[in-house]
């Protein structure tokens, strides 16, 4: 049987679709013939997709799906498969929060939810005859659709095939500089907190992508070489992170121990929570080549904090954001604004904090809806938003200027403090990133930042959102 994975994803910008290189990769120790093509940062047309499929001639066309701006192509490209009579299947965060609607999608046979490689191996089983149901899908069976359960057990991270970052044709459009690219690896799974906001608070997320899992520093380093070995672009640094890294002090200990034991100087950036970070974090990951950092904080209100079931102490927040800061590592603190009852002084209460934290970046957002979370529900329970009924109607969540205001506070105050702020802080951290790759002889970044940028970015796709 023949498997073609497609990451649709989008024109903006080429990312290597991780979730797909790590099912194929299992897939394809399993004896099946697979082929990957990724789209991203790429115009794509019809006539394309038509003859990329054909020329594999997959007996199943396997998508991979974020809710947002992608789903268009994805449907696209499920569409055309449909039409050359192959079967389709999603995968990904989209399909795994939104089954039904899915696969009411004509062209869509199944869905992946969770985690896939168990999932789909069942799958490509069931369709081969066995009769015993995959779990974690969503199937039509006789028009009618079924999710199955959770699988009963979850991948081990750290000791299954190596993502098949060979199967991408064209590898090096992610490393596009001269020299010290990044690469962005695989390095854990799921997250173990619920911010109200965010895809790892649905119970779904959770239970069909099974426990946060982290993987070792080794076995990320041997991700590392492995995409060393497959082009000859210069790479000299890694984006760890996920949604969620180093969760405590003694996961960050082990961590550090491998990278310096290695010997390897490689440069890398990860993500963790304020109530976790310690001081003696800070000095190990300064010490073992961390350059980058990014930290949620969302609020300074205290209210909204503990809603959110985080428990920052802003002062202490201040300080280790200082610490890191004068041990050379780049900080980016995150923000939203438009929090469920969020008033006037509370936002007041966000801009002071940026105020007087020294973030290299503070990252702040305007609420924008995304489904399945506690924040979506509570759209609808108070009718700011209408459930969308279609797939194509979530090409716009995610975009700027695609909002549901549940905040107290009138929605063209949100927008006019957050273009004040961000026309500040962004232009704050164009220079701190800029001074950022002068130290490090990074001149291809440095004068590619002038075209690419958070501003220039966000522009192209509410343009090209907008325009459909
Ligand atoms: C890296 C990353 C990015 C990168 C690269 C994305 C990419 N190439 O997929 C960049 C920076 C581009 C990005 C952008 C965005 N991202 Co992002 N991103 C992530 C992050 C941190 C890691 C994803 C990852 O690679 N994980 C590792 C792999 C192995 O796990 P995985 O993708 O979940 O894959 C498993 C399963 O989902 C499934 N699976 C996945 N794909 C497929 C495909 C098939 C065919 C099958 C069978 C199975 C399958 O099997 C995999 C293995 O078990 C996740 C958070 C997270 N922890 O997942 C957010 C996350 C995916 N991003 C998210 C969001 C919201 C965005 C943006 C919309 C943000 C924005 N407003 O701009 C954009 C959208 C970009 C777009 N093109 O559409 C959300 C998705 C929510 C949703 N409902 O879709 C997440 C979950 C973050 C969050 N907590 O909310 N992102
Ligand atoms: S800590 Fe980050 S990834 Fe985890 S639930 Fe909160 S916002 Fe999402």
């Amino acid at each position: 049987m023949k498997i073609l994975f497609i990451a649709p994803a989008t024109e903006f910008g080429a990312y290597p679709p991780l979730g797909i290189i790590s099912v194929a990769s299992y897939i394809r120790e399993k004896g099946f013939d697979v082929s990957v093509i990724d789209y991203s940062g790429l115009k794509i047309t019809k006539d394309k997709v038509k003859k990329d499929i054909s020329k594999f001639n997959p007996d199943l066309v396997a998508v991979g799906v974020l809710t947002g701006p992608g789903l268009t192509r994805a449907i696209m490209v499920s569409d055309i498969a449909k039409e050359l009579g192959k079967k389709v299947v999603w995968g990904g965060p989209h399909s795994t929060i939104l089954p039904h609607l899915t696969l009411s999608h004509p062209t869509i046979d199944a869905v992946i939810i969770g985690e896939g490689e168990y999932a789909l191996e069942e799958y490509l089983a069931y369709l081969n005859g066995n009769a015993q149901e995959p779990k974690g899908m969503g199937l039509k069976i006789n028009g009618k659709v079924k999710i199955t359960p959770p699988q009963d057990k979850f991948i081990d991270i750290e000791s299954k095939p190596m993502p098949a970052w060979d199967l991408i044709k064209d590898i090096d459009k992610y490393f596009p500089y001269s020299k010290h690219n990044y690469v962005l690896l695989e390095s854990n799974r799921g997250c173990p907190y619920k911010c109200g906001f965010c895809h790892h608070a649905n119970e779904d997320v959770k239970s069909y992508g099974g426990k946060f899992r982290n993987i070792s520093a080794k076995r990320i380093l041997e991700q590392f070489d492995y995409v060393k070995s497959l082009t000859k672009k210069h790479i000299s640094r890694m984006d760890v992170g996920g949604d969620m890294h180093l969760t405590n002090q003694s996961f960050t200990e082990q961590f550090v121990k491998e990278i310096k034991e290695s010997g390897r100087k490689v440069g890398w950036h990860t993500v963790s929570r304020f109530d976790v970070m310690t001081e003696k974090m800070v000095d190990l990951i300064a010490d073992a080549g961390c350059e980058g950092i990014m930290l949620g904080c969302e609020s300074g209100s205290p209210r909204i904090q503990k809603m959110l079931g985080k428990t920052i102490n802003l002062e202490k927040a201040k300080k280790i954001t200082k610490k890191l800061r004068d041990s050379g590592v780049m900080v980016t603190v995150t923000y939203m604004m438009g929090h469920p009852d969020e008033t006037l002084g509370e936002i007041n209460l966000t801009k002071k904090f940026m105020k007087g934290i020294s973030a290299d970046q503070n990252l702040l957002q305007i609420y924008r809806p995304f489904p399945g979370t506690p924040y979506f529900d509570l759209c609808l329970r108070e009718h700011k938003l209408e459930m969308p009924k279609s797939l194509k109607e979530y090409v716009t969540f995610g975009v700027l200027g695609h909002h549901a205001n549940i905040s107290k506070v009138p929605i063209s105050v949100l927008w006019s403090e957050f273009y004040k702020e961000n026309a500040y802080e962004q232009t704050r951290y164009f220079i701190n990133q800029q001074r950022f790759f002068l130290r490090r002889q990074m001149y291809d970044q440095f004068f590619d930042h002038f075209k690419n940028n958070k501003f220039t970015f966000k522009l192209k796709e509410f343009l090209t959102v907008s325009a459909r």
